[in-house]
């Protein structure tokens, strides 16, 4: 690449994020993020970085659902009827008939001790958790929207049917219109549910999103939320939980050829980007960043002229040129229709006293990220961006395969127009 345009990056990212921190939220009212995005030099920028949201709103999310029909669009009545309206809702955790593990006290329809949502609320009031997640398909290119999810451990769920012995693993699936071809269901090894590694979360028995109850679109009345998984593992309109001395995974997505115990991956994805820049102009970029079980060490971008193909035996482009871009900080305001745009006190993995996040970026969330490309020559060129996780590892090693999570580097084409 033009040398001059590495010089020139540098001292133009020096004089862009001079100001970093050190402009006053006072200043920017309307300014979700204290950066530099109020520098003069870079309107652009600033606008680009005005326009991004940390949450999504709940209506705003992607959706991977099915059912037919999608079980939230029977009629008020049926809804009732099947347990999908909060009044109505229950939950059994049972014994597996095939693989029995031994428990006391299972809670059934039948015999009238399935969990309510009137028990359900109760147990919230002493054991509800708030974090922030990620909803991404593996499948999927980007992710399908950033909450704030609210629920109840499922161990707390789980240890008052009083297991005994004889529980290897946990099946869970929601409403299927009665139609066993319809159930859509997953799993998870009983040590992931009641013990959470140092820094992990609970999986949780969720019922809000973003400080609302949960719609039937979201999956409410109550899903499962798994914090470090792809979304498939989260099932949604949860009715039934099975437990089960079976050793094996019996979730629904191993029959699409997918990976069924892949923790996030860290990837990057752009927000947005002209597609066409005048000669003499710099390119104001956005992005985001899945921040997956490595962490997030630096989001890079690389500028290569259409015309300078790389090396074809280098399918990650490790051998093209990165720069970097800046991480934002963690929002001033969160977004996502939480009122004043503030996150609840007790949000995990947040300092209680201050509000501050205790690290950043946080583990299966995101972050934002931006940058000013300094004007390059006219011409066509691929813009790709990559991640670095904490482990020093680009995008999209350590793990390519794309039934783990789809984490491809994203390419995009900017043309620098002559005239
Ligand atoms: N009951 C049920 N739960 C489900 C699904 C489904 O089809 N049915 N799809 C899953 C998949 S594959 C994904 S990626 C996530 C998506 O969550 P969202 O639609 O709330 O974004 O929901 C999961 N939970
Ligand atoms: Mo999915």
């Amino acid at each position: 690449m033009n040398p001059d345009l590495a010089t020139n990056h540098a001292r133009l990212t020096r004089r862009y994020f001079l100001r970093f921190g050190t402009v006053g939220a006072a200043a920017l009212p309307l300014l979700p993020w204290t950066t530099s995005a109020a520098d003069a030099t870079a309107p652009e920028l600033a606008d680009a970085i005005r326009k991004l949201e940390f949450l999504t709103k709940p209506e705003s999310f992607g959706t991977v659902e099915r059912g037919t029909p999608l079980p939230y669009t029977h009629s008020p009545e049926k809804l009732r009827e099947i347990g999908l309206m909060r009044e109505t809702w229950k939950l059994e955790v049972v014994s597996d008939p095939d693989a029995p593990a031994k428990i006391g006290a299972p809670m059934s329809r039948d015999a009238g001790t399935a969990l309510d949502w009137q028990g359900l609320m109760k147990l919230a009031d002493t054991h509800a958790v708030k974090f922030l997640k990620i909803m991404t398909c593996n499948n999927g290119g980007s992710p399908l929207g950033m909450g704030l999810w609210e629920g109840v451990p499922l161990r707390t769920i789980l240890w008052q049917t009083k297991p005994d012995s004889d529980l290897r693993r946990v099946f869970y699936y929601g409403y299927h219109n009665d139609d066993p071809k319809q159930r859509f269901q997953s799993s998870l090894p009983v040590g992931r549910i009641l013990e959470d590694p140092p820094g992990e979360y609970p999986v949780i028995v969720c019922y809000k999103l973003n400080g609302e109850f949960l719609s039937g679109k979201r999956g409410g009345p109550v899903r499962m939320i798994v914090p470090e998984a792809y979304g498939f593992k989260s099932v949604k309109w949860l009715q039934r939980v099975v437990l089960t001395n079976a050793p094996y995974a019996n979730d629904t997505y191993a029959n699409g050829n997918n990976d069924v115990d892949s923790w996030m991956k860290t990837f990057a994805r752009f927000v947005s980007h002209p597609s066409t820049v005048k000669i003499g102009q710099p390119i104001p970029i956005t992005g985001l960043a899945q921040v997956g079980i490595s962490g997030l060490k630096k989001v890079q971008y690389s500028l290569q002229p259409v015309d300078q193909p790389l090396q074809p035996e280098d399918p990650y482009f490790t051998q093209a040129t990165w720069h970097d871009a800046e991480i934002l900080p963690a929002p001033q305001s969160w977004g996502g229709g939480l009122a004043d745009g503030k996150l609840p006190a007790g949000t995990l993995g947040f300092d209680p006293v201050n509000e501050q996040p205790k690290s950043w970026p946080m583990r299966y969330s995101q972050a934002h990220w931006a940058v000013l490309i300094p004007a390059p020559l006219a011409g066509k060129y691929h813009l790709r961006c990559r991640t670095i996780d904490s482990n020093g590892v680009a995008q999209p090693m350590p793990r390519p395969f794309a039934k783990s999570g789809r984490n491809n580097i994203q390419q995009v084409e900017v043309t620098v127009a002559a005239g």
